[in-house]
């Protein structure tokens, strides 16, 4: 068969005050060219594992209107997307159905509302995708595509894990790939609509399996930026003070998801920075206690470590990884004070990079059945809103609007030029201080 296989791309925010802001703001900017330029690595994987009888192609639509006209002559058009671009996954497949062509689709959306997708698709897949995609391919060819496939438990082990099909890639368009190591993540926060929604429990591919695909990428990036695509990388500390020697002369540079028990490990933090690691990405989620309180359904883990945010933090950028602290504003208990605690805490604990979002309920969420059953999802079905910058639920302490403009405010705050180079310079000095005296300093604060 001819397949394509099409990645819903690009980044999407609904408030165009804030789109209007974005442009101007140099933080805010860089990290989403550098996030928009991510290939999916979904849609590789199951490239990766499609038998050679057949003929893949790799597509991104960042925007299906600016698309002109779609590419064709295919048997079978695979789609991958997350919500908030499902509404143009559903328009490409009607195009695609219009034209006699198949559709298959797949992701976290789909495997939270399939009845929905069904709806648009010929075919849907539920949970993770190397489960059914050998037999989406069979049945496709057999002319006997079901409406959906879905797996009665979490069946797939990352030890079958393929090898995602990275040479499909014209990699001069990419300034960083992805290789996922594990999937899960034990804290369970109720917000969480990363691969905790397709699989329940963490599972973590073998440490051989991982090199492989690094070996894969480095031999069409011979130096690469890769980040690694979990939902919290160091969980397991041993793996990884497995895996990172052998990253050792391989002249990476590399990024993680992760939380903050990373810190409490001085020689992992060593393996981390010799073998390139140039920045971690830390939900920290709340400037303040308030917020943290019952956010994960097992344990309150953040809420007792917050104490420690600080010093965690600066053990950290001691070794010279940058921390990019993530806050999420919104979250049950926060007050219009918020934004102004995020700013207070950023000056505080000298993070070097800041990603502000709105909480979201994704659909599929513990979060998601909890405001919608207390009434408090503003219109339920809008997916386009899911995109971490739109507000599209009400706030517990504060109105729709206050959450909408401090928002706008913190982001002109936090990402204007001035405090950006604050944040950079401030890293800079104080870890010269801090190398040459283990004394911290902070530099004096743009007011
Ligand atoms: C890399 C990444 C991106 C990249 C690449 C996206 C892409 N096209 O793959 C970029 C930067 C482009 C991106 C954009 C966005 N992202 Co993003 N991103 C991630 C990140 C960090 C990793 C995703 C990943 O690679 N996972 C690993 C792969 C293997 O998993 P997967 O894609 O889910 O695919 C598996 C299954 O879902 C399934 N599958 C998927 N597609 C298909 C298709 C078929 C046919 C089949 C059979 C199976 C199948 O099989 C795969 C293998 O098991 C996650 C956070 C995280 N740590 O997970 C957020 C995340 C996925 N992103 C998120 C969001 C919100 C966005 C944006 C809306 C942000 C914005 N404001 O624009 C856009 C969405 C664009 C869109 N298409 O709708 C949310 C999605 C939640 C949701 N339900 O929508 C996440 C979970 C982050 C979060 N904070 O919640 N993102």
């Amino acid at each position: 068969m001819n397949i394509a296989l099409v990645a819903m791309s690009g980044i999407r925010a609904c408030d165009t005050e804030l789109l209007r802001l974005g442009l101007t703001l140099p933080g805010f900017v860089e990290r989403s060219k550098t996030v928009a330029s991510l290939p999916s690595l979904g849609l590789l994987t199951l490239a990766g594992m499609t038998p050679s009888r057949h003929t893949v192609t790799y597509i991104e639509v960042p925007d299906l209107a600016q698309m002109g006209s779609l590419p064709t002559g295919f048997d079978l058009v695979a789609i991958s997307t997350y919500s908030a671009q499902v509404g143009e996954a559903y328009e490409l497949a009607g195009q695609y159905r219009a034209a006699g062509i198949r559709t298959v689709i797949g992701g976290p959306h789909v495997t939270a509302r399939p009845e929905e997708a069904a709806r648009y698709c010929d075919a849907v897949v539920v949970g993770e995708g190397e489960t059914f995609w050998p037999l989406v391919l069979e049945d496709a060819e057999g002319g006997r595509l079901q409406q959906c496939y879905q797996a009665p438990h979490d069946t797939f082990d990352m030890s079958d894990a393929p090898v995602p099909a990275f040479e499909l890639l014209d990699i001069s368009k990419y300034n960083r790939l992805t290789v996922q190591t594990s999937r899960g993540c034990p804290h369970h926060c109720e917000f969480c609509a990363s691969s905790v929604v397709l699989t329940g429990r963490y599972k973590q591919k073998p440490v051989a399996k991982v090199l492989h695909e690094i070996d894969r990428i480095q031999a069409i990036w011979e130096h690469p930026f890769i980040e690694f695509a979990d939902d919290n990388t160091f969980v397991n500390h041993a793996y990884w003070r497995e895996l990172l020697p052998a990253l050792r002369g391989r002249h990476l540079r590399w990024f993680a998801e992760t939380d903050l028990s990373v810190a409490d490990d001085p020689r992992l933090l060593e393996l981390m920075r010799e073998t390139g690691c140039a920045q971690v990405l830390v939900g920290l989620e709340s400037p303040s206690v308030i917020g943290l309180g019952g956010l994960e359904l097992r344990n309150d883990w953040k809420r007792r470590k917050f104490p420690q945010y600080k010093e965690a933090i600066r053990a950290i950028q001691s070794h010279g990884i940058t921390v990019n602290g993530c806050f999420v504003l919104g979250l049950d208990g926060h007050t219009t004070g918020v934004f102004d605690e995020v700013m207070a805490f950023v000056r505080d604990t000298g993070l070097y990079e800041v990603q502000i979002t709105v909480q979201t309920p994704f659909p599929g969420t513990p979060l998601y059945e909890r405001l919608e059953r207390n009434g408090r999802l503003i219109e339920p079905t809008n997916w386009k809103t899911c995109t971490l910058f739109d507000v599209n639920f009400r706030p517990q302490m504060m109105s729709v609007d206050e959450l909408r403009q401090g928002f706008r405010k913190l982001a002109v705050e936090l990402y204007s030029e001035e405090f950006t180079s604050w944040r950079r310079g401030n890293f800079k000095t104080w870890l010269r201080e801090h190398r040459r005296s283990g004394v911290s300093r902070t530099s004096e604060v743009p007011s």
